[in-house]
């Protein structure tokens, strides 16, 4: 039992979320290291989602609501940590949720898939049913997508990702929106729009975020995702760690 005075109660809160989807056979056993990792980027940025990764969750929002075809990408840590407020984006968007994992076996996805089925997603893609592809120029696990869905997406949000397959993505022409807290991943550097903020934080706000555009014009939007620099962004991000050093 967590104690709700324990300063690091939110910390150990969301840890208790990840050891029980590692032991329901969700999270993969790295996803407790690379949890761990986030954790670190985390402290050093504050804990708390700066301006520069509030605006990127709006231009973000921006993408979402002028792309034709968007698709949610998840994996074991995202379900463990965020799976509600992905069934949420699912809904408001009207957009599918395709599992994508680094370390499939048919046993994690059959799992995750009965979470988003529970959260009322009607749309789930990549499952053991579902007739893949393989992702140009990409090996690995990661490779085959859902032929309804990333396949024919031209915007996939994949956060927590690894950077071979975000590359991939970028290269097809696909406008790629990763969440992570690493500034310097490989994943953040090659994504269209990286939020470099906690999952846990980031998707509740870009929910928030496409309720407040959904009705915007769509120049307005388009000038919004011109101004955007991720470059800009992730020297911002990386700045501002630093100065929190000083
Ligand atoms: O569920 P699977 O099989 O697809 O596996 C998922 C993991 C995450 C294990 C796999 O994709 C992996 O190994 O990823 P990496 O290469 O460790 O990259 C994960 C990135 O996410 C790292 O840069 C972490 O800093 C970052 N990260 C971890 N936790 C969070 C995070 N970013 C945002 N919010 C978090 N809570």
């Amino acid at each position: 039992m967590l104690n709700k005075d324990h300063p690091r109660y939110e910390s150990l809160l969301y840890r208790q979320k990840i050891v029980e989807a590692h032991k329901n056979g969700i999270l993969a056993d790295s996803g407790l290291i690379a949890h761990g990792r986030g954790e670190s980027y985390d402290y050093l940025i504050g804990e708390y989602t700066t301006d520069n990764a509030k605006n990127t969750i709006n231009v973000s929002a921006c993408y979402f609501l002028t792309r034709k075809n968007p698709v949610l990408s998840v994996n074991g840590n995202t379900t463990a940590l965020v799976a509600e407020d992905i069934a949420q984006l699912s809904k408001l968007l009207d957009i599918p949720v395709e599992i994508n994992l680094y370390y499939r076996t048919d046993e994690r996805v059959r799992r995750i898939e009965e979470v988003y089925k529970a959260l009322g997603v009607e749309q789930i893609l990549g499952t053991n049913d579902d007739e893949f592809i393989d992702t140009p120029e990409l090996n690995g696990p990661r490779s085959p997508v859902s032929i309804d869905g990333i396949s024919k997406s031209d915007l996939v949000f994949i956060p927590l990702e690894d950077g071979d397959r975000a590359e991939a993505l970028t290269k097809l022409g696909k406008t790629t929106i990763s969440v992570d807290l690493n500034p310097l991943s490989r994943t953040a550097v090659t994504s269209t729009v990286t939020i470099v903020d906690n999952i846990v934080r980031a998707v509740p706000e870009l929910i928030e975020s496409v309720k407040h555009y959904q009705d915007y014009d769509r120049k307005e939007l388009q000038k919004i995702i011109d101004g955007f620099s991720n470059k800009t962004n992730l020297d911002n991000s990386i700045k501002h760690i630093i100065r929190n050093f000083e």
